[in-house]
C-alpha cells in the first residue's frame, strides 16, 4: 500500500512546473556526486539536473589510473576503486577521454551545471607494476610520461620511515597521517616545488576543459599547508571541498583545513543518518554545529558518499525511504551547503560498475520504472544504476531550496506528542517556505506553525500541485512514512 502510494507520486515527473504566477528568486548550492558515471552519461543527466537547481555535479576521479587487469594481483580489473590509484595525469579513464570530459563540461554548462572534479593528488598507484588504463607503463614511485603528462621518481615521494612497511598504522601523529602511506598508495612529497607544480598543471588542464571545482582526496592525509599551496596556484574562487573525516580525539581536525576550502563535515552526516533511523525528531531540532563540528558557511553536508555506503557509516539506498528522509533534513536545513548522492547497487564493497566489453565503464540512465522497490531499500540487481536523485521527492526538494534558501531559517521544531505513534520535524523560513519531513514509519496529520500568508500552496516534493493549505498561522499537512512535505511562497495553485 505505501509502496504503491509513493510510487503513484512518479520517480520522472518530479520536475513538473507548478502553475504559479509570482517570480522565484534562484540561489543554487546543491551539488551531487555521481560516482563511477560516466561522462557521456553526466552529459545526459545535466540537463535534469540543471532544471531542478542543482548546481554542481560531482565526478569520479579522470585521470588516467591502473588498469587493474595488467597488475598480475589476480584482479580482472573490474574494482571501482582503481580510479584511485594514478598513474598519470592524462585526462583518459574508465569513464571516458579527454574529448568525451570536455563534451560534458559543455553539456553541463548550457545545462546550468558546474562540474567539479575529484582530484587524486595525495598519491599515485598502490601496487608494484603494470599499465595505466591510457597505456602508460608505471612500477611503483616510478611514473614516467607517455604523451606529455605526469611525471614523477622515487624522490617526488614521501619514505616516512616510521612504520613497519611505510603504512599509516595509527591516527595519532600529522606526520604519519600525512608522510606514510595510505594503504600502500605511493605518498607524493607535496611539499615539493616539483610535485605542486606538477598537481597544478594537472588541475589547470582539467580547468581548460571547462571543469569549474575540485574534490580534495584523502586531504586529511596532505598537510593543510601544502593543500594551501595548491589551491592558492588556481585561479582566485575555484571552488575547492576537502575530503577530511571527522575522527575523535584525532590530530588532523576539518577545521585546519577551511582557511581555503569548504569541508565534508562527516560527523554531522554520521548524526543525522542515525537520527533519521531512530526517529529522533528532537535530536534532528537541536543539533548544532557545536555538537557536530563545522560552522555552516564552512561545511559541506551530505547523507552517503561512495565511502560510507560501503563502511556503513551512515544511510545508504539500502535503507530506502530513509535515504530519502535524511536527504530532505538535509535540504531542509540550513547547517551546510549540501551534496546528494548517486551510485550503482552492491553486494560486494569492492565490486565496480556496468563495463563494457572493453572494459569501460557502461553509461548509466535512469527512467525511474526499473526502481519498484525504492521505499523498502530491497531488491536492488548488482550493478544496477540506483539513482537515488530520481527518488520522489528529492529534486523537487532541490528546487524548493534554491527558491527559500536565502531566507534565514526561522525555528526547527520536533513534532511528537505523548500517545502518538511517529515524529517530524519542521524547518519554517519566516514567511518565505515551510519544510515538514516525518521521521517515522507512521502516516502523520500535522498542523505545524508557519508565518505564510494563509491560503494554498503547492508541495515541492511532489509533482503537478498537490494542495498544501495554510490556515491562522498553521500549515496542514499530512505525511506518509518517511515523507516530506514543502511550500513556499512563490509557488501556490
Ligand atoms: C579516499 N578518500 O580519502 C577515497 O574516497 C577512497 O575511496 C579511496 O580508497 C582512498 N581515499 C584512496 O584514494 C579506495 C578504496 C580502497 C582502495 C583504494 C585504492 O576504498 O579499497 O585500495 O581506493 O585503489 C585498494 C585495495 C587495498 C590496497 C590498495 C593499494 O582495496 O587493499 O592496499 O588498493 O593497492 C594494499
Ligand atoms: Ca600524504
Amino acid at each position: 500500500m505505501l509502496r504503491r502510494t509513493i510510487a503513484a507520486i512518479g520517480i520522472a515527473a518530479v520536475l513538473a512546473v507548478t502553475g504559479c504566477a509570482s517570480a522565484a528568486p534562484e540561489r543554487r548550492d546543491t551539488g551531487i556526486a555521481m560516482f563511477q558515471w560516466t561522462w557521456d552519461a553526466i552529459a545526459a543527466e545535466c540537463p535534469t539536473l540543471g532544471e531542478a537547481g542543482v548546481a554542481w555535479v560531482l565526478t569520479s576521479p579522470p585521470q588516467e589510473h591502473v588498469d587493474g587487469a595488467s597488475v598480475g594481483t589476480g584482479s580482472d580489473g573490474s574494482e571501482w576503486w582503481w580510479s584511485y590509484q594514478p598513474v598519470s595525469y592524462r585526462v583518459e579513464s574508465r569513464l571516458g577521454t579527454r574529448d568525451e570530459l570536455a563534451a560534458m563540461t559543455a553539456a553541463c554548462d548550457e545545462a546550468g551545471v558546474d562540474v567539479y572534479a575529484d582530484a587524486v593528488i595525495n598519491h599515485m598507484a598502490g601496487v608494484g607494476s603494470g599499465t595505466g588504463w591510457a597505456g602508460t607503463p608505471f612500477e611503483h614511485y616510478r611514473y614516467p610520461s607517455t604523451g606529455g603528462a605526469a611525471v614523477y621518481d622515487r624522490a617526488d615521494f614521501h619514505d616516512c620511515d616510521r612504520t613497519p612497511d611505510d603504512d599509516i598504522d595509527a591516527y595519532r601523529e600529522p606526520f604519519v597521517i600525512q608522510h606514510c602511506e595510505l594503504e600502500d598508495l605511493a605518498d607524493l612529497a607535496t611539499e615539493s616545488e616539483h610535485v605542486r607544480a606538477t598537481i597544478g598543471a594537472y588541475l589547470d588542464d582539467l580547468l581548460s576543459l571547462g571543469v569549474d571545482g575540485f574534490r580534495i582526496d584523502a586531504a586529511k592525509h596532505i598537510d593543510p599547508d601544502d593543500v594551501a599551496a595548491i589551491v592558492a596556484a588556481l585561479p582566485e574562487g575555484t571552488p575547492v571541498i576537502s575530503e577530511v573525516i571527522r575522527g575523535a580525539g584525532e590530530p588532523v581536525q576539518p577545521e585546519q583545513y577551511t582557511a581555503f576550502s569548504t569541508v565534508w563535515e562527516f560527523g554531522w552526516a554520521e548524526r543525522v543518518g542515525a537520527f533519521v533511523h531512530d526517529g529522533s525528531a528532537r535530536a534532528l531540532a537541536d543539533l548544532s554545529p557545536a555538537s557536530y563540528g563545522l560552522l555552516e558557511e564552512q561545511a559541506r553536508t551530505f547523507i552517503v558518499n561512495h565511502d560510507t555506503e560501503r563502511n556503513d557509516a551512515t544511510l545508504s539506498y539500502r535503507d530506502g525511504a530513509e535515504l530519502s528522509a535524511a536527504t530532505a533534513v538535509m535540504l531542509a536545513s540550513d547547517d551546510g551547503m549540501p551534496t546528494l548522492y548517486s551510485g550503482y547497487a552492491f553486494s560486494d564493497r569492492d565490486q565496480g560498475p556496468q563495463l563494457e566489453p572493453d572494459g569501460s565503464v557502461s553509461d548509466a540512465s535512469c527512467t525511474g520504472e526499473e526502481h519498484p522497490d525504492v521505499v523498502a531499500g530491497d531488491g536492488w540487481a548488482d550493478r544496477a544504476w540506483v539513482c537515488q536523485h530520481r527518488w520522489p521527492g528529492t529534486l523537487g526538494l532541490v528546487a524548493w531550496r534554491s527558491r527559500v534558501v536565502d531566507a534565514p531559517l526561522t525555528a526547527v521544531e520536533a513534532h511528537t506528542r505523548d500517545g502518538m505513534l511517529g515524529a517530524a520535524v519542521s524547518y519554517a523560513r519566516g514567511s518565505t517556505g515551510l519544510a515538514v519531513v516525518n521521521v517515522s514509519e507512521h502516516r502523520l496529520v500535522l498542523a505545524v506553525p508557519t508565518a505564510l500568508p494563509d491560503g494554498m500552496y503547492c508541495d515541492a516534493a511532489r509533482p503537478g500541485c498537490v494542495r498544501i493549505g495554510v490556515e491562522d498561522g498553521e500549515a496542514g499537512i499530512a505525511l506518509e512514512p518517511w515523507q516530506a512535505v514543502a511550500i513556499d511562497r512563490f509557488t501556490r495553485p
